[in-house]
């Protein structure tokens, strides 16, 4: 894998973690050496990095939230977009295909993108031909139906191509072993709603420190966010939990995933058809839509499901009268009421394992089925 290109937020975020490792460096120095030079120290770093030493403080001190808001609101302030990374994936000795770095040109209705969701936002991949190459809807933490539908498609991990339509985590028995499964076959992803706030969560963690994150009711400062996280929201427990290999794995997984030898793309939530480049698609949006309003602006309500006379329309009615190239087919989940869905250029392929239906995965070249039987949780799936 390679990353091909960063923006100025993934920049500030590396220059921010150099400046944290140094300071400490030299405390230890310090504590060594005594007055003479802790007093030189605090005269650099004074008049060298003033803002530094700021922040290095409040990070030790930690559960400064107020300065830790303050420095989101100064990064989203520099940097109008989050990470742009496009990367490409070489698996099974895919063959890779080079891509450009360019800015991004965010629709209207665009989300602030927290500066903890190490988000990438488009891989595009390119398998062997001979593979076959298969797309499950949301696990949601069901291990034990995943391992039975490999079995039913007699998945070869080095053969096969796996790749999960988002929300790996959350809700069901065992979220971590859904990611290290999934780890452990190299099975491709893209980030579900869920999976982006255990992300977001673990990425906070990983710059301020756990003690920072105890207050269970406050807001998570990540900036004007499509969906405003508590400290100590449910997704809370998966996030501290995860290993380092876990988190890597989850934050891997882009926005959107695109194989343009197969003519078709994966993504959570759904795609706005009038965005011509992939990487200008708001994430929120991607990751949450279930319909379009008048607007046409995505919405994570699902109306049409409800009312009928509603004037929102589900998203792939939108995007099957307008896409831009009536070829590809865009794969995706997080709709589990409307349940599996096979329109002709949009899949839904999440059929509600978690609620006690069924899990499923598709083959992408030749449309087969496959489904195993779900126990499920209780709950309410409207997220
Ligand atoms: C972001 O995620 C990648 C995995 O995609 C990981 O290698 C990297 O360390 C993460 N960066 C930060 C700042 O956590
Ligand atoms: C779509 O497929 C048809 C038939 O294979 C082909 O003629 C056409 O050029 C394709 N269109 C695009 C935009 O790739
Ligand atoms: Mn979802």
């Amino acid at each position: 894998m390679a990353n091909l290109s960063q923006s100025s937020l993934g920049d500030i975020q590396e220059k921010d973690v150099e400046q944290q490792v140094t300071s400490s460096h030299r405390k230890r120095n310090i504590m060594i050496g005594g007055l003479v030079l802790l007093v030189s120290a605090v005269i650099a770093i004074a008049i060298a990095v003033p803002v530094s030493l700021a922040r290095k403080n409040s990070i030790e001190t930690n559960a400064n939230i107020a300065a830790a808001t303050e420095r989101v609101k100064q990064q989203i302030a520099v940097t109008t977009v989050d990470i742009v990374q496009q990367e490409e994936i070489a698996l099974n000795s895919a063959s890779l295909v080079s891509a450009d770095q360019h800015s991004i040109h965010p629709p209207k209705y665009a989300h602030v993108v927290s500066p903890y969701s190490n988000l990438t936002r488009l891989k595009i991949y390119k398998p062997v031909p001979e593979a076959r190459v298969f797309v499950m809807g949301d696990i949601h933490g069901c291990l034990k139906e995943m391992n039975d539908l490999l079995k039913v498609i007699q998945f070869q991990p080095n053969k096969d191509v796996l790749i999960l339509a988002g929300d790996l985590v959350f809700r069901g028995p065992d979220s971590l072993g859904v990611i290290r499964r999934a780890n452990e076959l190299n099975a491709l992803c893209v980030r579900g709603n869920h999976d982006d706030k255990v992300v977001r969560l673990r990425g906070y963690q990983n710059k301020f420190g756990i003690k920072s994150m105890s207050e269970t009711e406050e807001i998570m400062p990540e900036g004007d966010v499509g969906d405003p996280l508590k400290f100590g929201n449910k997704h809370l427990e998966i996030a501290r939990n995860m290993n380092v290999d876990d988190y890597n794995y989850l934050a891997g997984c882009p926005l959107i995933l695109d194989i343009p030898t197969l003519e078709a793309r994966v993504v959570h939530g759904g795609l706005d058809p009038h965005i011509s480049t992939l990487t200008d698609n708001d994430p929120w949006s991607v990751m949450n839509m279930r319909d379009v309003d008048e607007e046409h602006e995505p919405s994570k309500l699902k109306l049409t499901k409800i009312d009928p006379d509603a004037s929102n329309v589900h998203w792939t009615t939108e995007y099957q009268e307008n896409a831009p190239n009536k070829n590809i087919t865009v794969f995706y989940g997080h709709d589990a009421s409307r349940g599996l869905q096979l329109g002709t250029n949009t899949i839904g392929v999440d059929s509600g394992c978690i609620y006690g239906r069924k899990l499923s995965a598709i083959n992408i070249k030749t449309h087969e089925l496959f489904q195993v039987d779900c126990v499920g949780e209780q709950g309410d799936d409207d997220e």
